[in-house]
């Protein structure tokens, strides 16, 4: 069984590193960002890591409560998984700003986190805060000081990381015997179907299937126990995962398996395909705003996400074709993006009458976005490329 590179996203930079001086724009770090598929296990990584520290450090820029639609999804998340589980002590793995964790009370649960300006927020909420990457030393740490946990929990976090073994094998030894282990991350299913090749780029080093999770979880000695397929970040899976035998499994792990299988996503075929599909998708956007440049119509990009630093570095996108991009995100305002270097700006700054079109960066946003600017729509349109280049109206 082989492991079969179907993807090459070209020279990419750090999806976050957005930079402000000299001596980052002459500096920047970048890699070659390409994909493989395990025929044994099925899973979908990057073939070749990125240094975590690059990514993940005290200059970190990405807040998940910036969003509506993220502040809502984590505190539904948070009271469904206490209806359910009822649990005492509870961890979460790369806790961000505290979106979810701050819908617990301080004592029953512990943050783990590795960016330095992110830990000090959980920290200063009350929460015992331990500023790490999950790796077994801190795990065994953890177990410990407090003991074993009742639910572990991790959102857009597991797929980050480079070596699962470690991970599952930490996780597994911090669950107490009865305890949940929940994760959710983008959907492989989804990113095919939808062709959102965006959601490749240095920090996802995984890009999750059930049936792939399935075999690496019973390893060490965890099953699936329910999957919930979410609309969250264009389209994620919630797995519920538990030690092996100790609860009964929902007819979803089975129905999500068949699903997959049923699109091909265990054999190379769908990912060859996959892949004429996203050189297809960056062909007809580079068509798209090379005409409506020659009209010479303003465009920028709303969002300044991770993902459209995959989409403009893949496709050439720079300043030449988008003015600038328009972020709420304070940390990213003033700088120039990774790799293509677009300058960044409010929306307050940017996002006026002036302009023409929208390249919507943030498309997992959507409805949030077309709500908030219903007047921009009134005589201009969002473009995006999901699920294939077109004018959202
Ligand atoms: O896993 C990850 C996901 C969950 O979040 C990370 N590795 C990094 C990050 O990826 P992303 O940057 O692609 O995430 P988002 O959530 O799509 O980023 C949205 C960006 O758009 C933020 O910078 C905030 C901005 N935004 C905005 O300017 N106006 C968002 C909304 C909704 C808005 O109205």
């Amino acid at each position: 069984m082989a492991k079969i590179e179907f993807l090459d996203l070209g020279i990419q930079p750090i999806a976050n590193n957005f930079l402000l001086t000299a001596d980052q724009i002459k500096n920047e770090y970048k890699f070659h960002l390409t994909v493989t598929f395990d025929e044994e296990t099925k899973l979908v990584s990057l073939s070749d890591f990125v240094p975590p520290e690059l990514m993940f450090n005290d200059s970190y820029v990405y807040y998940s409560s910036l969003s509506q639609t993220m502040r809502s999804h984590f505190k539904e998340t948070a009271d469904a998984l206490i209806r359910e589980f009822s649990p005492r002590k509870i961890l979460e793995i790369g806790s961000n700003d505290g979106v979810f964790l701050k819908n617990f009370e301080n004592e029953m649960a512990i943050a783990v986190e590795p960016c330095g300006n992110f830990a000090e927020i959980t920290k200063n909420l009350g929460y015992t805060t331990y500023k790490n990457f999950w790796t077994s030393e801190l795990a065994e740490e953890i177990a410990f000081n407090h003991g074993r946990q009742d639910l572990i929990f991790a959102a857009n976090c597991i797929c980050h990381i480079q070596n699962l073994d470690e991970a599952f094998d930490a996780i597994s030894k911090s669950l107490s015997s009865s305890g949940v282990f929940v994760f959710e991350d983008p959907s492989l299913l989804k990113m095919m179907e939808r062709n959102s090749y965006d959601q490749i780029y240095d920090e996802h080093a995984h890009i999750f299937s059930v049936t792939s999770l399935k075999s690496i979880l019973r390893e060490y000695g965890l099953e699936i126990f329910k999957v919930q397929n979410l609309s969250i970040h264009g389209g994620s899976n919630r797995i519920f995962a538990c030690h092996e035998k100790t609860r009964k499994i929902d007819k979803s792990v089975e129905e999500n398996l068949t699903k997959e299988n049923n699109f091909g996503l265990n054999s190379i075929a769908a990912y060859r395909q996959f892949s004429k599909n996203v050189q297809r998708s960056k062909d007809q956007l580079l068509d798209l705003l090379s005409e409506l440049k020659r009209k010479k119509y303003k465009i920028v990009s709303y969002g300044a996400t991770s993902k459209s630093t995959t989409v403009f570095n893949y496709c050439e996108i720079g300043p030449d074709l988008i003015d600038y991009i328009v972020d709420t995100t304070e940390a990213k305002q003033g700088k120039l993006s990774p790799g293509v270097h677009i300058p960044v700006i409010s929306p307050e700054d940017g996002f006026d009458n002036s302009v023409n079109y929208a390249f919507l960066g943030a498309w997992n946003y959507e409805k949030e976005i077309t709500q908030k600017e219903k007047i921009f729509l009134e005589s201009n349109r969002f473009i995006t490329h999901v699920p294939h280049v077109r004018f959202i109206k």
